[in-house]
This record gives structure tokens, C-alpha cells and sequence, in this order.
């Protein structure tokens, strides 16, 4: 029985033994098993929003303007002067919220978590005819082509369009008059002054609009951001795969004699775009500021005239005024097709618009295009 039992307890430690043998083995395992996991897990690619999150067009903002200073009802009080008379200093009037233009920004990021812009209160004026100081304004730069809405109307209020331009956005309160500015024959002695201004409290639309000459209007993956690359030394991602651009990118075109344009590639558009389909018509805005539209549609799809149509429509849903800038048509990936087809194809272009057939791989037609955006920028620009 004792025999049987020495057996047992043994055999139990010999199996304790193995499995605490085999324990770094097991961890191995585990890591291994852990590592086969995340294989077959997908790997989080960044998203839309990930990689355009810092490209921030639209910001609501609250504007706080200061309160202005009250006035000083005061008197002189002095030796050997009596009945000195009134001597309220004025208050000093609020801050301001001041929009200033920067060439150096380029989007309103910096204001998507300052949501809330507060200026200073002014000083209340005092005796001897001292002013009280003026709040402090609250400053803030914005990109150019920045436009400011009344929130409430919906009304453009100001356009930042030049560099160190400035404008108010919302106005301090102005400060009270001293006693001292109600004196008067009939009375001498005026006990009362005026109370400062109250502050404004609003809230603000703050919109950008690039602001480029050429604007690229195309279907997704029609080779808008490969024209830009090949005639600016702007360096947009390019992929075969639609809405490779999810943010309006820019470049300018080094022109002949140092003239320069300016180009904007915004992200393709789609049939439906003003219906929110695709990325919707959210950033056509930024090609309402420019003097061309330079339209992109592919050598390759099946119907050039219909694409150019749907792109057509589009932009006349969004802003019906697009269609009276000026238009040019560019038929990209032209190596695709041979000369024949391309005579073929010359007959079922539409016919109220320049057109061009363009290459960014072999660079056909590409100076010309050049000379044909710039000659319409510069109609516009210089009105020849
Ligand atoms: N053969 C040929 N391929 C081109 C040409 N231009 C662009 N491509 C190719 O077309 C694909 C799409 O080009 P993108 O410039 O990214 O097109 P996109 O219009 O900017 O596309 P999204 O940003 O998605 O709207 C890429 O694989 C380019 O290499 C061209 O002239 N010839
Ligand atoms: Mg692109």
C-alpha cells in the first residue's frame, strides 16, 4: 500500500517536473501563436480621415470681443485750487478679434482646437484725464483666401486675400467718456460719465479658398495630380487607385520669362459628388477662386463627351457661376491611344471647349497646354 503510494506521489512529481520542463517551450508557443495572429489580422492602413485630418478648411470659431472701459466721473481735487472742476478720464475701448492673412499657412488647422477667442476688457478712465488702457486684441493669422462668415446669416463679412492684411472680425466695445466731455455752461459740475461698451459675443464662420489661378477638375484617377507633378515641383502622391488625393494640393508653373501661375489639384470628382458620393463636392470650393478650369478626363474611358458632361453638371450643382469661367479640356493618357484613334476620337469631343490631347509619361502636348493655361490666366490677370 506504503509501495503504491511512493509510486503515486513520484509519478505526479515526474509529471510536474515535465510540464514545468516544458513551460519555456509553452511561452514559445504562445508568442508564436500571438505573432500568426496579427499575420492574419489586417494591417490598419491610414484612413481617409487619418491622412486629411490635417488639412482643415471650415472652422467655427466664438469670438469674444472686450468689454469697453467706463468713463471717470471725477473732480480735481487740489491745493489751493477749489471747484477744480471735471476731470474723468475716457475708458479705454475693448479688444478686438483680428483676422490677419499669412502666406506662410496653408490650412486653419491651428484653429480647429482654439475654438474659443477671448480679448481683453478695456480700463475703466480716472481722474486728471487719464485714458484707461485698451484691451488686448487677440490676433489670429489665417491662410490666404480665407473667407468669414456670420455664422447666424450665413453672409461673407471679409476675404483675407493679401499677405499681412488685416481685418476686424468682431469689434471691442468702445470705452465710456470721462465727466470731463459734459461740461457745459449750464453745468459746470456733471456727476456722471458714460459706462463702457459691452463686448460682442458671436460666433464666426472661418472658410479657406485656395486661392490659384488653374483649378483641376477630373474623375478620380485621371492623372490630374501627374500633370501637376510633371509642370510644378509640387510632389503629390500619385497611384493607380481612385481618390489617391484626398486633400486639394498646389504648385506653381514656372513660366516662360519668370512668369508664374498657380495650380490647385483637388481630389477627383464623381456622378453624384454634390449628393455627397465619393468625397462628395466639399472641396469644389476651392475652385471657385480660380480664373481656368482645366478638366481632366482619361483617353481611355469609355465615353469622353458623357465624363465631361458629368464633370459639367457637377459643378454647375454646387455653383452654377463655375460655368462662366473660362474652360479647357484636357484628354490625359494620351500613349494609351495610337494617332488613329486619336483622329477617331477627335470627332465625338465636345465642341464649346479647347481641347488637347496630353501626355505626362511622353510629355505630349504639355508646353502647349502650358501656353494655352497661361494665355487665359493672363487674360484675366493683366485683362489683355
Ligand atoms: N500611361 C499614362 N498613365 C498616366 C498618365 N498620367 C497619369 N497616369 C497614371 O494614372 C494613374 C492615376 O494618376 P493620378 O495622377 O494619381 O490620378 P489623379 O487624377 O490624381 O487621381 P486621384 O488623386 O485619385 O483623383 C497613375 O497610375 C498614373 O501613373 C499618362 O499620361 N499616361
Ligand atoms: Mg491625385
Amino acid at each position: 500500500m506504503a509501495a503504491r503510494k511512493m509510486d503515486f506521489e513520484s509519478t505526479t512529481l515526474n509529471l510536474f517536473d515535465k510540464i514545468m520542463a516544458k513551460i519555456p517551450y509553452l511561452c514559445t508557443l504562445i508568442r508564436k501563436i500571438g505573432f500568426l495572429e496579427s499575420l492574419s489580422t489586417p494591417i490598419r492602413h491610414p484612413t481617409i480621415m487619418d491622412k486629411g485630418a490635417n488639412f482643415v478648411d471650415y472652422v467655427r470659431v466664438n469670438c469674444r470681443s472686450g468689454r469697453g472701459g467706463a468713463g471717470s466721473a471725477h473732480f480735481r481735487r487740489e491745493k489751493f485750487v477749489p471747484k477744480g472742476g471735471p476731470d474723468g478720464g475716457d475708458g479705454g475701448r475693448g479688444g478686438h478679434i483680428i483676422l490677419k492673412g499669412s502666406r506662410n499657412l496653408w490650412t486653419l488647422l491651428h484653429l480647429r482646437y482654439r475654438k474659443h477667442l477671448i480679448a481683453g476688457n478695456g480700463e475703466n478712465g480716472a481722474g486728471a484725464l487719464k485714458t484707461g488702457a485698451d484691451g488686448d486684441d487677440v490676433t489670429i493669422e489665417v491662410p490666404l483666401g480665407t473667407i468669414a462668415r456670420n455664422d447666424e446669416t450665413g453672409e461673407i463679412e471679409h476675404e483675407i486675400i493679401e499677405d499681412g492684411q488685416t481685418v476686424i472680425l468682431t469689434r471691442g466695445g468702445r470705452g465710456g467718456l470721462g465727466n470731463d466731455h459734459f461740461k457745459s455752461a449750464t453745468n459746470q459740475t456733471p456727476r456722471y460719465a458714460q459706462p463702457g461698451e459691452e463686448g460682442i459675443d458671436e460666433w464666426k464662420v472661418l472658410e479657406l479658398r485656395v486661392l490659384a489661378d488653374v483649378g483641376l477638375v477630373g474623375f478620380p484617377n485621371a492623372g490630374k495630380s501627374t500633370f501637376l507633378a510633371s509642370v510644378t515641383a509640387a510632389k503629390p502622391e500619385i497611384a493607380p487607385y481612385p481618390f489617391t488625393t484626398i486633400i486639394p494640393n498646389l504648385g506653381m508653373v514656372q513660366y516662360r520669362d519668370s512668369r508664374s501661375f498657380c495650380i490647385a489639384d483637388i481630389p477627383g470628382i464623381i456622378e453624384g459628388a454634390h449628393l455627397g458620393k465619393g468625397l462628395g463636392d466639399r472641396f469644389l470650393r476651392h475652385i471657385e477662386r480660380n480664373a481656368t478650369l482645366l478638366f481632366m478626363v482619361a483617353a481611355d474611358s469609355d465615353d469622353i463627351r458623357e465624363q465631361y458632361q458629368i464633370l459639367l453638371n457637377e459643378c454647375e450643382q454646387y455653383n452654377p457661376d463655375l460655368l462662366h469661367k473660362q474652360r479647357i479640356l484636357a484628354i490625359t493618357k494620351a500613349d494609351l491611344i495610337d494617332e488613329e484613334l486619336e483622329q477617331m476620337l477627335q470627332e465625338e469631343l465636345p465642341t464649346d471647349v479647347p481641347v488637347i490631347f496630353i501626355s505626362a509619361v511622353t510629355n505630349k502636348n504639355i508646353q502647349r497646354l502650358k501656353d494655352m493655361l497661361w494665355q487665359s490666366v493672363a487674360n484675366l490677370r493683366y485683362q489683355l
